[in-house]
C-alpha cells in the first residue's frame, strides 16, 4: 500500500428532516461515497430538543433559531461521520451555499432544496467543528474505523 501524504480530516455529514423524509439519503450518501471518502459512522436518529440547541448554540442569539430547532427536531435525521483528505471544504463543495437559491447546481443543495430553512442537508464548517460534532452526536462504540480492501488511492 501507498501511504496518503496528506493529512485525513472528518467531517460530521447530517441529513435532515426534509431530506429524510424527501427520499433523498439514499442520493447523499452515494455522492459522498463516489467522491471516495469514507463513511465511519451512520445512523437514524431522533434528535433531542437539548441536542439540537448544542449543535447550533453558535446561532442562538438569532432570529430564527426556535424554527431551526423546530425544524431538526421534527422527525428523524441521518447522522454521518465521514473522513477523507480535504473532506471539510469538500463536503461543503459537495453540498452548496446556505441558501439553496444560490447554491450551484451540481451541488446536493443546489439540485434538490429551494429555501435556506430547509436545505435538507448539514456539513461541518471546519475539521475541529467536524471532530466536536461527532463526538457530540455519536456515542463511544458507534464509529468504525476500518481500512478498505481495495488499494486506497483516494485517502
Ligand atoms: P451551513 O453551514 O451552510 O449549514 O449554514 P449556517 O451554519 O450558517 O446555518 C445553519 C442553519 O441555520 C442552516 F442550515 C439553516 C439555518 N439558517 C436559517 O434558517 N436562516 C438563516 O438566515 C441562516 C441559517
Amino acid at each position: 500500500l501507498i501511504a496518503s501524504l496528506e493529512q485525513v480530516d472528518q467531517a460530521y455529514i447530517m441529513v435532515k428532516p426534509d431530506g429524510v423524509q424527501r427520499g433523498l439519503v439514499g442520493e447523499i450518501i452515494s455522492r459522498f461515497e463516489k467522491k471516495g471518502f469514507k463513511l465511519t459512522g451512520l445512523k437514524l436518529f431522533q434528535c433531542s430538543k437539548e441536542l439540537a440547541e448544542e449543535h447550533y448554540k453558535h446561532l442562538n442569539q438569532k432570529s430564527f433559531f426556535p424554527k431551526l430547532i423546530e425544524y431538526i427536531t421534527s422527525g428523524p435525521v441521518v447522522s454521518m461521520a465521514w473522513e477523507g483528505v480535504g473532506i471539510v471544504p469538500s463536503a461543503r463543495k459537495l453540498i452548496g451555499a446556505t441558501d439553496p437559491l444560490q447554491a450551484e447546481p451540481g451541488t446536493i443543495r443546489g439540485d434538490f432544496a429551494v429555501q435556506t430553512g430547509r436545505n435538507i442537508i448539514h456539513g461541518s464548517d471546519s475539521p475541529e467543528n467536524g471532530e466536536r460534532e461527532i463526538a457530540l452526536w455519536f456515542k463511544e462504540g458507534e464509529l468504525c474505523e476500518w481500512t478498505p480492501v481495495q488499494e486506497p488511492w483516494l485517502r
